[in-house]
């Protein structure tokens, strides 16, 4: 050998000698320290460092392979990929975790605490981000060729603090330690365009053709994440773009004496990629957020053009090569831009590129709040993309044509459908531009896509029903399990073996051991275990004692009126209230744990953390309570704390109004660590409820169809309040400023909110709620029965893996195969 050679195979070698080894060097070398100056931080660098040279050798080879075959290629767009921590991951999808933490226990440190020194990428807000994640990660351990496209936003989702109960906001200065994980390729920057106006011409040939000036430029410049499979040597890229000036200091300006405008340019095309915004399932119509849209999915467009053209495929063949997903409408101005690229830059036919456009594309839909679906208004779309605002306008024409033909002199429908809401103000809708232009359209969960297709989208559906289909979500047992949860993976794995972590349906397998009396009591022992961390945690963080023997109840998800945690607040007072009157009641004790970001201008929301913060300042302290209530509210849920907080739960709140959340992915996670849910028929909890049986979950609660009829029949929550004693001493209790120093304002727009509107039903919910929670508390005193029913949940959680719903998506969507990977050897890597 060489010495390059072995200074090469050294870095990729998994050896726990020549991991030591590297690790010490990396602390030298990359952080310039030695044991005795190094803290944790450096620790955690040197062992990233670490891990990423061992990294290297499969995201080559397997960036080799694609380059060199014609595989099909996912490519997942998305303005969010909220990715959490890459170091612990790593370890485990490479197999080195265990070899690790030994490791750096022989240095006297340990791994757990160099984990929790990673600043997580925070890129996204809730569910549709974090499936954004797991999906990238179900892709790479099935061997699947794909790229995840979205913005590398130099700010995160905001770091919540409490102060006094009230939420508050900080900047998530994620990147100011460096990313180890990235590597920039700026050799890939693209130009994305804005503004300006367009003008025709005439070509050689004599066509008709559109040319586009833009009023102004930014590059996009790449900077790429290997994503690693599970045990596999795939390791693909999330490729996320930055925002830089084309210019960034304007000589010419800084010479006239004008400093501050010679740097203004570089300041407003870098804001492009400054800041993700906070909002979950909430309509903002900013023109930043249109243009952060634009820049990502035109780099994205640009970059698989770019790869065609390495790879000698004309762009007739496009689709052949790209299947191109639409997570939500946010790039959706994807189905305009492909169009102009192929227009206008590489002069196809209008027909056959409208033909590769629609079969490039498929479009998944996220929500059914209707206020969460996008549309920009007219004049701000045609000042920032003109040539797409008649590039829409084209295919509308066309699209509207279609519909005509079939629907002859449905002059209303035609107005539904239209790219342009006609209706007052003129809008873009982003979601009818998704549907037109792709040639798949998928719900997250049974019961959102029938939800689609009888009513957000029941136009389209009556129009292309073949196009519609259910992707049930998923979530990434490694992440979620393996990760998070180590005890129970030792568990399983010592009953099962470890073939469950990449095919979870054999999680079945644990359904033989549920009589195992021995097996049950170790399973109990895993979730006390847990438990007592999670409370070890919350003590040392937040001050508040726990009885690990309580049931640990959570509920950790965005805060929102639909998602209805100011109805567990309801049931906590409700307890309390019985604590009150009957001081010796024999109440199964319980700590209530809450968790969850508000968007900032969301006041609502906002108010509920500071009614649950409320409560919890009361009960916590009350003598009278004994330590049978506990309120937590857990400040800055994110990735981090999920990992914490799933293994230790043992009752999921799933309670949203039904037909409001469209999956959740949460409920999953919770599952699959052995919670039990209470929940109501909305979204994936029914297949939850199906997969475990209904004698395994704690339903309670309208249906959708009740709901809806309930909402038609004009609902009076009034009525509600004045039937039930209960409900009314709990919201008498808020109203009469108990739980804000006697002032009876603080509360009030949540109280009247409920009492005259209640548009998500907690007053007509709260009596089936109490009753259902009451009988959890009666099944928690039978600990075996418990752990029985917690068992089963989780054996039964196999359908709920993303690597599910991926092989869903490949199969009849993407069309998309596995393509495994050969290490290349060093003389390949040379050669
Ligand atoms: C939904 O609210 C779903 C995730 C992922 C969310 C949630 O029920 O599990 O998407 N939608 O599909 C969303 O964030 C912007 O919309």
């Amino acid at each position: 050998m060489t010495n390059t050679d072995r200074r090469v195979s050294e870095r990729a070698s998994l050896d726990k000698r020549d991991l030591r080894r590297s690790f010490l060097d990396n602390l030298l070398y990359v952080q310039g320290k030695f044991p005795k100056l190094a803290n944790n931080a450096d620790y955690y660098l040197a062992l990233a460092h670490t891990v990423r040279d061992r990294l290297m050798q499969r995201w080559i080879s397997t960036a080799s392979a694609y380059t060199s075959q014609a595989s099909r290629t996912v490519c997942y767009l998305s303005a969010e990929f909220l990715m959490g921590p890459h170091l612990g991951n790593n370890l485990i999808n490479l197999g080195i975790y265990d070899e690790t933490a030994k490791m750096v226990a022989e240095l006297g440190l340990d791994l757990e605490d160099l984990l929790y020194q990673e600043e997580e990428p925070g890129l996204g807000n809730g569910g549709l981000g974090r499936l954004a994640a797991c999906f990238i990660d179900s892709l790479a351990t099935l061997e699947v060729p794909a790229l995840g496209y979205g913005i590398r936003y130099e700010y995160g989702i905001f770091h919540q603090t409490l102060v006094d109960g009230w939420q508050a906001e900080k900047t998530d200065k994620w990147l100011r330690y460096g990313n180890p994980w990235e590597i920039a390729r700026p050799e890939w920057t693209v130009e994305i365009r804005f503004g300006g106006h367009t003008e025709q011409y005439v070509d050689e040939q004599q066509r008709l053709r559109v040319r586009w000036l833009p009023a102004r430029v930014v590059l996009g410049v790449p900077h790429d994440t290997p994503i690693l499979g599970y045990h596999v040597n795939t390791a693909n890229t999330l490729r996320l773009w930055k925002a830089e000036a084309a210019e960034s200091f304007d000589f010419g300006q800084f010479n006239r004496g004008d400093y501050a405008g010679a740097v203004t340019q570089k300041i407003v095309s870098e804001n492009l990629s400054k800041v993700l915004y906070p909002n979950d399932e909430q309509e903002a119509g900013k023109e930043l957020r249109l243009q952060q849209q634009y820049f990502f999915v035109s780099a994205s467009l640009q970059d698989m053009l770019r790869i065609l053209k390495i790879q000698g495929v004309p762009v007739e063949n496009f689709h052949e090569k790209f299947a191109v997903q639409l997570n939500d409408t946010h790039p959706a101005i994807g189905v305009a831009e492909l169009m102009r690229l192929l227009v206008d830059e590489h002069l196809l036919v209008w027909d056959t590129a409208w033909d590769i456009t629609c079969k490039s594309f498929g479009y998944t839909n996220h929500t059914l709040m209707p206020e969460a679906l996008e549309r920009w208004s007219l004049p701000l779309f045609q000042r920032v993309l003109p040539r797409h605002l008649e590039i829409i306008y084209e295919i509308n024409a066309r699209f509207l044509d279609q519909v005509r033909l079939r629907f002859f002199g449905d002059e209303q429908r035609l107005a539904r459908m239209s790219l342009i809401d006609e209706h007052g103000p003129r809008y873009v809708r982003m979601a009818n531009l998704a549907c037109a232009g792709s040639h798949a359209i998928n719900g997250v969960a049974d019961l959102h896509t029938e939800l689609l297709k009888q009513d957000v989208l029941k136009d389209f559906y009556e129009l292309w029903p073949e196009k519609f289909s259910n992707k049930t979500n998923g979530v990434t047992p490694r992440r979620w399990i393996v990760l998070a949860n180590p005890r129970l993976t030792a568990l399983i794995s010592e009953t099962l073996g470890e073939g469950w972590i990449k095919d979870l349906g054999q999680l079945r397998g644990l359904e033989r051991h549920v009589e195992n009396a021995d097996f049950r009591a170790r399973w109990a022992k895993v979730k006390r275990d847990n438990k007592a961390d999670l409370a070890a945690h919350i003590t040392r963080r937040l001050g508040i004692s726990i009885n690990p023997d309580s049931i640990f109840d959570v509920q950790v998800k965005r805060i929102h009126e639909y998602k209805r945690q100011h109805l567990a607040a309801l049931h906590i007072i409700a307890l309390y209230l019985r604590i009150k009157a009957n001081p010796n009641i024999d109440l199964t004790p319980r700590t209530f744990i809450f968790g969850g970001k508000a968007a900032p201008g969301y006041f609502m929301a906002k108010l509920m953390i500071k009614l649950i913060t409320a409560i919890g300042d009361v009960v916590n302290v009350d003598p009278a309570v004994r330590d049978r209530l506990k309120v937590v509210f857990m400040p800055n849920f994110s990735v981090t704390n999920g990992q914490r907080i799933y293994p230790a739960a043992d009752l999921s709140e799933q309670i949203s109004t039904a037909g409001k959340e469209a999956s959740g992915t949460g409920n999953m996670k919770f599952q699959m660590n052995g919670a039990l849910t209470i929940g109501t028929m909305d979204g994936a909890n029914i297949e939850i409820q199906q997969e475990v049986g209904a004698e395994n979950f704690f339903q309670f609660g309208l249906s959708t169809p009740e709901v809806y009829a309930l909402g038609a029949s004009g609902y009076r929550p009034m009525e509600y309040y004045q039937r039930s004693d209960a409900l009314r001493e709990v919201i008498d209790l808020i109203a009469s400023g108990f739980f804000s120093r006697g002032d009876a304002s603080l509360f009030k727009p949540l109280v009247d909110n409920l009492l005259y509107h209640d548009p998500y039903f907690l007053l007509a919910d709260f009596d089936s709620y109490v009753a259902c929670q009451d009988e959890v508390a009666s099944v928690y005193r039978d600990a075996d029965r418990w752990t029985r029913m917690a068992i089963l949940n989780s054996a039964r959680s196999g359908k709920f893996s993303s690597d599910r719903t991926i092989l869903q998506y490949c199969d009849e969507i993407w069309g998309a195969k596995s393509v495994p990977i050969r290490l290349l050897t060093q003389e390949d890597v040379e050669s």
